[in-house]
């Protein structure tokens, strides 16, 4: 299935970005040979390096406001709800600006699935901290490095009730694709994080490399094991691992049915 677009990749050389291409692609090519019309696909792009992602990939898609993809989102499934909708968020749209969004689209379940690019600064304005850089972090807002701690993003949907927590790597495409699949096929909201190293501003490919390990994925449902597994790591430069894969899981009404 050919779901490359002719549009001119500008993604600098080495970005994370890539794997979750992917990653993406492959797993969308996957559903459709399973049988969901390529036409029921829509990809909502934030505003961001990531969020380019909707002018490489021939799929229906929308082009929201910074911050505004996730509610953009939900407002697409409302109006048809036989759509699966996936949205396209860097750390910044999802943590920072539309972090509101986020909150209640998990609060409330709704059937559609969040990859947030998370490459822990704001890139397309050449690197302001986020949410999850970590405290230190120097870019252009924190040249003497920021003084914040980062916050842990799958904590915080923990806490908010969503139905489906889990963390990938971009360069682990083939781990990915899979969470993909899984999550777009989740019936509620699916919330994926993936870790992308953004190499121009803040490199983690290595770091990640060696921390980065698969967890077994049993008692999906236990509020407090999932808790346990997602603490192993707080967004800290001096933690050793760092658990990918599905953390939490459940069935719950969605907010349509
Ligand atoms: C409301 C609003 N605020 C700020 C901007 C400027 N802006 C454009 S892209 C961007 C950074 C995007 O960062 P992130 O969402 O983390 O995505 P990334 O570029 O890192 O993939 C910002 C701040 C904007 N376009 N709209
Ligand atoms: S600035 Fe960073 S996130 Fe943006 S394309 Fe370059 S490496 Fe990727």
């Amino acid at each position: 299935m050919e779901l490359s677009t002719y549009a001119k990749n500008t993604w600098c050389p080495g970005c994370g970005n890539f794997g979750i291409f992917t990653a993406l692609k492959e797993a969308v090519s996957f559903l459709i040979k399973k049988g969901i019309p390529k036409e029921n696909f829509v990809i909502v792009g934030d505003i961001g390096c990531g969020s380019k992602i909707i002018d490489y990939l021939n799929l229906n898609s929308f082009s929201a406001l910074h911050g505004r993809a996730i509610a953009s989102g939900e407002g697409i499934k409302l109006g048809n709800p036989k759509l699966k909708v996936i949205v396209s968020i860097g750390d910044g749209g999802a943590y920072n600006e539309g972090i509101s969004h986020l909150i209640h689209s998990a609060k409330r379940n709704i059937d559609i699935t969040i990859l947030v690019y998370d490459n822990r600064n704001f890139a397309l304005t050449t690197s302001q901290f986020t949410a999850t850089s970590p405290k230190g972090f120097k870019g252009k807002s924190t040249p003497e490095g920021s003084t914040e701690n980062p916050f842990n993003p799958l904590k915080l949907m923990l806490a908010s009730n969503a139905t489906f927590i889990a963390r990938g790597y971009s360069f682990k495409t083939e781990h990915l694709k899979n969470l993909i699949i899984k999550g777009i096929k989740h019936q509620g909201f699916s919330f994926i994080e993936i870790l992308q190293p953004c190499v121009s501003f803040f490199d983690t490919t290595e770091f990640y490399n060696k921390r980065v390990y698969e967890i077994k994925e049993t008692d999906l449902d236990s509020k407090e094991k999932a808790l346990k597994k997602i603490e192993e790591w707080n967004y800290n430069e001096n933690d050793k691992k760092i658990p990918i894969g599905i953390f939490y899981k459940i069935k719950k009404p969605t907010y349509l049915n």
